[in-house]
């Protein structure tokens, strides 16, 4: 089998990239990682000759390029035998429900609480469409841990794209200080405590590149 990169953004900053690597990590699917900085004449010059959007994260693997981070989760679940989303149809159907609620929605929560993996201690000002994300998000995790998380500590019990999904949001609610209560604040706690996750922050600490558009709040 050809070997498979997958191009990432600044690890610090790029939620999108963070998704698929994870997801690839809980699988064991083995594969090489090229980080091309924000705001570089790299990233200017490089990513759109691999990524038909311009963007990343891509995925090569021969001759395939697969450009979003939900796709490359279907893909790596695909070659896992279905691995990476639970066995129960149902189950399956939800997570794939709230995989696009995240892909495509929360847009107060992403604009005013950029992905910052090694920020700690910031505050945003509260606005009412961003309070009704944080509540719809904690009402995610504790209802599917409530009825699907018999298994295991993950979402659907065992680890799925769904939790790659809201890995960086578990990172916003570090960074930012976001409430969250019961079952909801213990999947919080399972996922920043996620090695694999940890690795990344590792990672995204000692990259030294900061991007002012995304560094967000003031000191709390
Ligand atoms: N829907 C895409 C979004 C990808 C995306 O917006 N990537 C950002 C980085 S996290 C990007 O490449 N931004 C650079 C740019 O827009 O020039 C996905 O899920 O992969």
């Amino acid at each position: 089998m050809d070997t498979m990169t997958l191009v990432l953004g600044t690890k610090n900053y790029s939620s999108w990239s963070l998704r698929p690597w994870l997801l690839l990590r809980h699988l064991g699917i083995a594969f090489a990682e090229r980080v091309i900085h924000f705001d570089t004449e790299e990233f200017a010059a490089e990513v759109p000759k691999l990524s038909p959007s311009r963007r990343v994260p891509v995925l090569l693997h021969g001759e395939l390029r697969v450009w979003d981070s939900l796709a490359i989760c279907e893909y790596a679940s695909e070659l896992a035998g279905g691995r990476g989303w639970p066995a129960d149809a149902g189950a399956r159907a939800e997570a794939r429900a709230i995989a696009a609620e995240m892909h495509a929605g929360f847009p107060a929560l992403r604009a005013a609480c950029p992905m910052n993996a090694r920020a700690r201690h910031r505050r945003v000002p509260m606005s009412s469409e961003l309070e009704w994300d944080i509540r719809r998000v904690a009402a995610i995790w504790d209802g599917c841990r409530r009825r699907h998380g018999r298994d295991g500590p993950w979402l659907f019990g065992a680890y799925s794209a769904a939790d790659a999904m809201y890995a960086p949001v578990a990172l916003r609610f570090l960074t930012y200080g976001l409430p969250a209560q019961g079952a909801a604040a213990e999947y919080l706690q399972t996922t920043l405590a996620d090695a694999d996750l940890r690795r990344w922050v590792a990672e995204a600490e000692v990259e030294g590149v900061i991007v002012p558009s995304d560094e967000a709040g003031v000191p709390a």
